[in-house]
């Protein structure tokens, strides 16, 4: 029989025997049992926790299958216009609770694994984090994908399958130390290998010219190939069956251009050779703000262009037969410029190989592409040396000097011979390294270039990309960052989520996140706010207990639980935080016991990775836990004061991290985050900010009102001219006297902190922390005065979830959706 047919048969079957799967508890325990004996190959009378994390998983994932077939099929059918996310990065965490709560099936799990003798939350914990990705960008791909998904949008995200995700932080005698995240190692339910989903992707060799009809065409001769195999994860909606697909991509040894290898006669060399290929998908480059014109970076990020093109290609291929229509159907979303190889590659496929004229497939490529840029700073910005470029991949080096000799062209038409502005803005950098701007290939190919805040929009504008601003105003755009409601409320604080039901009288909330504001007109209730603090402090004391756990300190629930976790970074100032902490430590100190009856109890907890090669970031690591020594062995400050650093922060330890929090400091130097996702998290908990103006907090300050916040510091437009003062700045009397007590050796490693203490002197102090240090001690007793007056605090933190719907990645999607991919939902029926 024809397939149609076979199709057909089956389907009949199937629906006779009513085969789906089913969502009541015992069904469920059914097939949990099932994967235990057949999947896990353990007897079903007799597993444990992480096997029945398994058995649960794979039950779990069978459902997703199911529902992923469906959105596909219906996709295919329909054949509405596709996004596809390119990125590099996606910081996933952990899929199970997710997974159960998008398909409305969590209750009915517990229920299941309780009658089998288990709890949900400690078969939960068994997950490891799904780590591909550093910090932001990674986490921002990941909660517009459960946006995505939710919306009913017809969207796939394409990445890397690193086999070492983001290194594990393990800190010994306070100093951070990496080691390896082999997170594969027990075996990762929520993918699906696809043997017979794979590419050739080509490197290195040569381009030769051959006529073809008449015509004069190049050809690529390849003089690498390695074999990129497709690992599929399904990303379930909330409230909908859609389920679309994050496919990440896998080296493998290709068997096409073996053959010359093994005929040599060397069979043990050759086929340990062969092993080398999968080095290109192995390990995730754990840096997020330099670029290092590594050559397996850039084979990294050819190798998933390359693949991703292959396989959309392919797709649009099958019910298409002119290119001319490819931008009617395919929107290209560029997730920084990591993956702007794209570019040349849609060039070099249309012309090299479809065989199309360079204008035409020009014009289709200038449809295709957006870009989203996610830094401020011009050393953040990718340029790849024209050597390396050249020789892994001749032939795209040639399409982008043709694409810039086009460019240069009409800039002169446009501007004369300005011959400063036609070399800031070529794409091609002169100088002692000969480079490939990345991000001015991106600007010159995309229809719209995303910032991600207003005020980064606007940093974009007047700084980094300047001149093309003045070229192409209407290409460039801003969508305000924002992060998923699911993860952030529903699965990391599921009490707050049913308070937050209760009171609005509903769940539309989950995907109708603008209701929140709902909870305005309660903010002062009195019943609520009971609720409230009793949530809050449950979750308080888990927090706490995890300290206790991982640190031996044990901190009271009464203190103020006051919060910076995120990457360590000069610019978002750990070190200001740490400064004020001894500061408070001196106060303290000085205080006679009247005095001290008046101090609010804080656990000061600080969280972050450094990057492996940032010395500076490692060093407050290090100060942070020389003061934290200090300070928590001193009787006579006793719960008065306690600081914390919490080990391996990642997106598991956030969600346990964020919902015990009452403060959170988010005080970057203003003009340096691009948006900050962070504190959209905690705002969504109902935890206060105590911030700077920068990135999305700007935003953040006009929804929910000055008054329910901190905020503190240079503003942006002040900031050039504060630094142009240099030494002339000052900075008051306790912050010379707190670094003092740091370069003095009051916490030892007197020599290792000298360069942390040379860099805050006047003309050095580039992150204006001395500047800042007055308004900030001045914000912090604010919070102090706030948190004793307990209505006024439960008020402000109410306040502060009902105005977090705005910083949803729904809202961030829908306005991507609109106005810079142009597609539309396309929902599965049930
Ligand atoms: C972050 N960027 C921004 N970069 O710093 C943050 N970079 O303000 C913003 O909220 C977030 O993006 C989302 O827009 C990053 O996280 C990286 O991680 C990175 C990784 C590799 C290379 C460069």
């Amino acid at each position: 029989p024809e397939s149609g047919e076979r199709r057909g048969k089956a389907e009949r079957l199937f629906r006779l025997m009513d085969g789906f799967r089913r969502n009541d508890p015992v069904s469920l325990q059914k097939d949990i049992l099932d994967h235990v004996e057949f999947t896990v190959a353990r007897s079903r009378f007799n597993f444990d926790d992480f096997e029945a994390y398994q058995a649960l998983s794979h039950s779990i994932r069978d459902r997703l299958i199911e529902r992923w077939h469906d959105t596909q099929q219906y996709f295919k059918r329909k054949d509405p216009k596709r996004l596809y996310f390119l990125s590099l990065e996606f910081l996933m965490g952990r899929s199970l609770s997710n997974s159960v709560i998008n398909l409305g099936i969590r209750d009915n799990c517990a229920d299941a694994l309780n009658q089998l003798g288990f709890e949900f939350e400690v078969v939960a914990e068994q997950e490891g984090d799904g780590a591909l990705g550093n910090g932001g960008l990674a986490r921002l791909s990941a909660c517009q994908m459960d946006s995505l998904a939710t919306m009913d949008f017809p969207a796939w995200g394409y990445g890397l399958r690193y086999q070492y995700g983001l290194f594990r932080q393990v800190i010994f005698d306070g100093f951070q130390y990496e080691q390896p995240d082999y997170w594969l190692n027990f075996g990762n339910p929520w993918e699906i290998e696809r043997v017979h989903v794979s590419y050739a992707v080509k490197f290195y060799g040569n381009v030769e010219e051959e006529l073809l009809n008449g015509e004069k065409c190049k050809v690529w001769v390849p003089g690498e190939m390695v074999e990129a195999v497709a690992y599929d994860n399904p990303i379930p909606g909330y409230g909908t069956r859609n389920t679309i697909n994050l496919r990440l991509w896998a080296a493998k040894p290709s068997d096409q251009h073996d053959m010359e290898s093994f005929n040599t006669g060397d069979y043990i060399n050759a086929v340990i050779n062969r092993q080398g290929a999968e080095t290109i998908s192995s390990v995730l480059y754990p840096d997020d703000r330099s670029y290092q014109g590594k050559e397996l970076r850039l084979k990294q990020q050819y190798f998933f262009v390359s693949a991703s093109l292959q396989d959309i290609i392919r797709r649009f291929k099958d019910s298409h037969s002119n290119f001319d229509e490819f931008p009617d159907k395919v929107a290209l979303q560029l997730n920084d410029t990591h993956p702007s190889l794209a570019i040349p590659e849609v060039m070099r496929i249309l012309v090299d190989e479809e065989h199309l004229e360079w204008s035409r497939a020009w014009g289709i490529v200038c449809k295709l592409f957006s870009l989203t840029s996610h830094t401020v700073l011009p050393e953040g910005l990718e340029k790849v040396p024209v050597d390396l470029l050249g020789s892994l991949l001749p032939r795209h080096l040639q399409i982008i000097y043709d694409i810039n000799f086009f460019f240069m062209e009409d800039l002169k038409k446009h501007f004369g011979l300005d011959y400063d502005r036609l070399s800031r803005m070529s794409i091609v950098e002169e100088g002692a390294v000969k480079s490939i701007r990345m991000a001015n290939l991106s600007i010159v190919c995309c229809h719209t270039v995303n910032g991600v805040s207003r005020v980064h929009l606007e940093l974009l504008k007047t700084r980094v990309f300047k001149d093309f601003y003045e070229l192409w105003p209407q290409k460039f755009q801003f969508k305000t960052n924002g992060v998923t409601q699911r993860r952030w409320i529903v699965v990391s604080n599921p009490s707050l989520c049913s308070l937050i039901s209760k009171w609005l009288g509903t769940e539309a909330w989950i995907r109708d996140v603008d209701l929140l504001l709902g909870l305005r007109e309660h903010a002062a209730n009195a019943d609520l706010q009971q609720e409230w603090n009793m949530v809050r402090r449950v979750n308080k004391m888990r927090l706490a207990e995890y300290i206790e756990t991982m640190s031996g300190i044990k901190v009271s629930p009464d203190a103020m639980f006051d919060v910076q976790t995120k990457r360590i970074h000069e610019y978002k100032r750990q070190l200001l935080n740490l400064l004020g902490i001894i500061h408070r430590y001196d106060c303290i100190k000085n205080m006679n016991m009247n005095e001290r009856r008046k101090v609010v109890p804080r656990v000061c907890i600080i969280g972050g990775k450094a990057a492996p090669g940032y010395e500076i970031a490692k060093k407050i690591i290090k100060l942070c836990h020389a003061v934290g020594e200090k300070i928590n062995n001193d009787s006579d400050v006793g719960d008065l004061l306690k600081l914390v650093f919490i080990p391996d922060y990642n997106v598991s330890v956030a969600e346990l991290v964020i919902p015990g929090s009452d403060l959170s400091q988010h005080i970057s130097t203003a003009g340096h985050e691009p948006s900050g996702t962070g504190s959209m998290k905690f705002l969504m908990n109902g935890c206060l900010l105590l911030a700077t103006a920068d990135g999305s907090t700007i935003e953040i300050i006009e929804e929910i009102g000055e008054d329910n916040m901190f905020t503190f510091g240079a503003k942006v437009h002040e900031v050039p001219a504060l630094r142009e003062k240099g030494s002339a700045l000052t900075a008051p009397l306790q912050f010379a006297r707190v670094v003092r007590m740091v370069r003095d050796g009051y916490f030892g490693f007197k020599d290792y902190f000298k360069s942390l203490c040379d860099a805050l002197d006047g003309n050095g102090d580039f992150y204006l922390l001395g500047h800042d240090f007055g308004s900030y001690l001045e914000a912090q007793a604010e919070a102090d005065k706030a948190f004793v007056d307990r209505e006024k605090w439960t008020r402000m933190s109410i306040l502060s979830t009902a105005g977090s719907g705005r910083f949803s990645s729904d809202r961030t999607i829908g306005e991507y959706a609109e106005k810079t991919w142009g597609i539309e939902p396309c929902r599965c029926p049930f």
